[in-house]
């Protein structure tokens, strides 16, 4: 695509309900939305930075620090761009990989809705529709867990994932556990515990969960290798895997044996590729995390779970589970516990203008 300039915009988007995890409770989603302005046409991108450096060391204001200091000024720069070129544009930076996906899926974006193709065609989707999973917060107290955790059911959703963290685990997963029986049912600790955990993690292999999700720390892999030994719950890597070479390297020393993808956490959406490709290689089934996408992210988020590999149902949920109003003008909705796989251009969503601009918090764009 020739580029002719970028728009950040900083949102603040209002949850319809507290979402507590191992690191904190979010009232309100802040989150980036880049435009890239070409001579073809928009394209749109979220950058799934938090407001704090809480769950990565990306946050709000490193982003749209080295995204308008260097990133932007690096791709505007070239003048013109393939979507392939924009990850070896932005390599000789360092980190901030949550930056360079918001700005990879923009010019992505913007060469498929020029080009007449389908994001999911693009990488490779083999289904139009996903089976939908709710990650749950940490609630008040147990009981209150599984009131949150029956409505989700009701609504249809296939599989559970329910936060914990040390003194609100055993219990927890016992309550929805007894409550709703053989459900699909996963625990998420964002790094939480440590090896020392190990006799308490290991009491969770009685209630027959398809995984644990990233117990130890991001740089944990050896320790997340001795406690997979010790554990019947199949260990997941989420945070750990920041990209296919660390994907690569967290198979060889037996930390996973499932993988969560992120296009964010691991710089786009084309390395997300790469890893359902090294995984599917492998034999390790994968699934695709969420981190409170508006209506672009969870759309390309769709897309991306139906590749072939991705064998076990994603934090893709609704936008209602999240937002009572999205910045799209057809937000993700459930039907029979899936969510589709939008066909039209590019991310197949269209941006709402007032909805997008009643959110904005701050504005900055720069052109060639
Ligand atoms: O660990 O998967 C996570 C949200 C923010 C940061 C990290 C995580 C999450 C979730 C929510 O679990 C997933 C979603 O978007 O539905
Ligand atoms: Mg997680």
């Amino acid at each position: 695509v020739s580029l002719e300039g970028f728009e950040l915009r900083v949102l603040h988007l209002p949850l319809v309900s507290p979402f507590t995890t191992s690191f904190g409770t979010e009232t309100v989603r802040e989150v980036i939305v880049v435009r890239a302005l070409t001579a073809g046409g928009d394209g749109w991108g979220e950058i799934v930075t938090g407001a704090a450096p809480l769950y990565s060391s990306e946050y709000t204001q490193s982003a749209w620090d080295v995204a308008l200091r260097f990133l932007v000024p690096a791709l505007l720069d070239r003048g013109t761009i393939a979507p392939e070129a924009v990850a070896g544009a932005l390599a000789p930076f360092v980190g901030h990989r949550m930056v360079k996906a918001g700005l990879e899926l923009a010019v992505l974006d913007a060469a498929l809705r020029s080009e007449g193709r389908a994001l999911g065609e693009y990488l490779g989707a083999v289904r139009d529709r996903v089976p939908s999973g709710v990650s749950v917060g940490i609630q008040r107290d147990p009981s209150a867990l599984v009131d949150a955790v029956g409505g989700y059911l009701d609504e249809g959703y296939a599989r559970i994932k329910i936060k914990i963290k040390p003194g609100r685990d055993i219990a927890d997963t016992a309550a929805v556990r007894d409550a709703f029986g053989t459900i699909a049912l996963q625990v998420d600790a964002n790094s939480a515990y440590t090896l020392a955990d190990a006799d308490t993690l290991a009491e969770l292999d009685r209630f027959d969960l398809l995984l644990i999700e990233q117990p130890l720390q991001e740089d944990d892999l050896v320790d997340h290798a001795v406690l997979a030994r010790r554990l019947r719950t199949p260990v997941c890597l989420d945070e750990s895997i920041v990209s296919a070479k660390a994907a690569a390297d967290a198979l060889a020393l037996g930390s996973a044996s499932i993988i969560n993808i992120k296009a964010g956490r691991v710089g786009g959406y084309l390395e997300a590729v790469a890893i359902h490709d090294l995984c599917r290689d492998a034999g390790i089934p994968v699934w695709c995390g969420g981190m409170l996408e508006t209506g672009i992210g969870r759309a390309a988020n769709a897309a991306l779970s139906a590749l072939p590999g991705f064998t076990l149902p994603g934090d893709v949920s609704a936008s209602n589970r999240f937002y009572t109003r999205d910045i799209v003008t057809e937000p993700a909705v459930l039907e029979d516990g899936h969510v589709g796989v939008p066909t039209g251009h590019g991310l197949g969503v269209e941006i709402d203008p007032v909805a997008l601009d009643d959110v904005t918090v701050a504005r900055e764009t720069l052109t060639r």
